[in-house]
Order: structure tokens, then C-alpha cells, then sequence
């Protein structure tokens, strides 16, 4: 993946970053807050934004030739007239998250809602969260601060990114038409404009990135472009779509890891399922245990019809 979406590079390095964190050392270690305390909070601060900000709306229904079709929110005054406020404008969606997967000591499971709105509804259709996307974005704190952004289109393979921020881009459709402009940056026609707020538990909750200037537990706002993905990207190569691989259909790619088991004692690293071209670690790759006809259909033969298909199913 490219340097410039670091910040939101999660999934990996938590991983990586989780195997050390618990040696011994002179750090004094804080534990962290408790997953739905800090839920509530978190959902409590954003409705309390979206009743008092609203987003330059008018604009993006009457644009003006050279409008930048950039996203601005601003308070509410007495001085800004009847506006409306974001929160009559967004749409919500539910995502269970559990405690495990920033390694807390509870073991919950606490829903978590994104906000969202399309600005513009983009010609194209949308992504899913396993697909590589060509996406421009810019992240800040609700405060206005700016901790990442990116005005020109790059591509992400959104299971690398954060859970709240691939929910959200699946949630807006892509444009059409590319056409190249004279100094090298390109156009995508009708590209959908988008919105999000993330509660902390859909982003780096206690683990921000040293030197973002994102701090714990902090809310994350990103708005986007979002150009063209790669329909059924898979990203493994092994014949399965990426979105298939998340057999337990939660939208998180990084739990479904049928050879964990297998992979914990080899040593050579943990790889789920959309990152395994043999899941069942079996020897044979998944490839090669799945059939593709012509029309690109998938059928899993199960050979020893105990119910578990032979790509994930290390004895057969
Ligand atoms: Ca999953
Ligand atoms: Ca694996
Ligand atoms: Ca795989
Ligand atoms: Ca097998």
C-alpha cells in the first residue's frame, strides 16, 4: 500500500504491534477504558455535533461551474440563518464490535454506530468492504483539525483500513468516465462525495498512531471521493472474491482465519483468510480445491461430506 494512507492502515499492524506490547518495561501502562463506556461517549458527542453543525449543502445542490465539490461543516449560529443540522441528513448503520479486537481484558461485544451522508451520490455502484477502492479522502477530529488527507485518488484494499472507514466507503457509490487532465491529475465523472463519523471503536480506539495528533479514544471524521474499485477484488489471488472470505459475514475481514490453529504453531505469522491462497493449510491451494466455471461461478466441492468444503477443511 501506498506511504500516504498510513494513518489509517490498522488491521496489520495491530497484529504485529500486539505481539510485543506486553513485555516488561518502564512505561507506565493505563488500561483501557471499558468498550461501551466509551461507546456511549463517543455516540453522545457526535449526535451533540450533528445537532449543531450542518455542511455546505446548498452549494452542492445549486454548484456553481467551478465548485471543488469540497465538504465544509460549520457551526450553527444565529448568524448562519436556517440551516439544516446533519443530524436530519445522515444515515446510520449498526456494527457489532468486540472487545478482542483491541486485545481488552473484557470480553463484550457492543454495537457501534457509523453516521453517514452522501453529499453526492456518485453514477456508479459501491463497493464492498473487501474490494480495493480508488478513493480520495481527508480525516479530522471533530475539532476541525486536519490529521490526514489525500485530494488526489489512490487506491485502498479496504480490509487494510479502519472498520468504521471501509464500512463508510461501501455505503457511497463510484463514478464513471475517467478522463486525464493535461498536468497528470485525472477526473471521474459523477464520483460519489461522502461523509462519515466514526466512534473510536470503529477507529483506533487506545491505539491512535504516534504523532497524528489523533488522541485516545477520539472520534474521526472523514470525508471522501470515491472513484472507481475493483468489483469482487481478491486481493489473495486464490480465486475467491475477498468479500467471500468473510465467512462468519460480519464485514471484518481480519477474523476469519480458518488455519489459525495451524498458523500459531508454524511460526511464520498469522494470515486470515483473505490474505491465504491455502486456507486449510492442507498443501493444496485454495485454488485448486474450489471450482470456477466459465461464467466465473464458484462451487466448493466437499469431498468427504462431513459439511466443511475442502478449502477450508485441512483432512480432505
Ligand atoms: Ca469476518
Ligand atoms: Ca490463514
Ligand atoms: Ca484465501
Ligand atoms: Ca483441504
Amino acid at each position: 500500500m501506498k506511504e500516504k494512507g498510513v494513518l489509517l492502515f490498522i488491521a496489520v499492524l495491530a497484529i504485529l504491534s500486539s505481539c510485543s506490547s506486553d513485555d516488561s518495561s518502564d512505561v507506565q501502562v493505563v488500561p483501557p477504558r471499558p468498550l461501551a463506556e466509551v461507546e456511549a461517549e463517543n455516540d453522545a458527542d457526535i449526535i451533540e455535533y450533528l445537532k449543531t453543525h450542518y455542511y455546505n449543502y446548498e452549494e452542492f445542490e445549486n454548484p456553481v461551474a467551478d465548485f471543488n465539490y469540497k465538504i465544509v461543516l460549520d457551526t450553527i449560529t444565529s448568524l448562519t440563518g436556517d440551516k439544516i443540522p446533519l443530524i436530519d441528513q445522515v444515515s446510520t448503520m449498526t456494527i457489532p464490535v468486540s472487545s478482542e479486537t483491541f486485545n481488552l481484558d473484557e470480553d463484550v461485544t457492543v454495537d457501534h454506530t457509523l453516521y453517514y451522508l452522501a453529499a453526492r451520490e456518485g453514477i456508479g455502484e459501491s463497493p464492498t468492504v473487501g474490494d480495493s477502492t480508488f478513493v480520495a479522502y481527508e480525516g479530522q477530529l471533530l475539532s476541525g483539525d486536519v490529521f490526514d488527507s489525500n485530494i488526489t485518488y489512490t487506491w485502498q484494499y479496504l480490509p487494510f483500513f479502519l472498520r468504521g472507514y471501509a464500512a463508510g466507503v461501501s455505503k457511497f457509490n463510484v463514478g464513471g468516465e475517467v478522463t486525464s487532465n493535461l498536468d497528470g491529475t485525472i477526473d471521474i465523472n459523477g464520483s460519489g462525495i461522502g461523509l462519515m463519523f466514526l466512534p473510536s471503536g470503529l477507529a483506533y480506539y487506545n491505539n491512535p498512531p504516534l504523532g497524528s495528533g489523533i488522541l485516545n479514544y477520539d472520534i474521526l471524521v472523514f470525508q471522501v471521493n470515491t472513484g472507481l474499485f475493483i468489483e469482487s477484488t481478491d486481493y489473495d489471488n486464490d480465486g475467491i472474491p475477498s468479500i467471500m472470505e468473510d465467512l462468519n459475514n460480519n464485514g471484518n475481514l481480519s477474523d476469519d482465519n480458518t488455519d489459525e490453529s495451524t498458523e500459531l504453531t508454524s511460526g511464520f505469522g498469522l494470515f486470515p483468510n483473505h490474505l491465504d491462497r491455502d486456507d486449510d493449510q492442507d498443501g493444496t491451494p485454495t485454488r485448486d480445491e474450489i471450482i470456477i466455471d466459465n461464467e466465473g461461478n464458484i462451487t466448493f466441492p466437499d469431498s468427504d461430506g462431513d459439511g466443511t468444503p475442502d478449502y477450508i477443511d485441512a483432512d480432505s
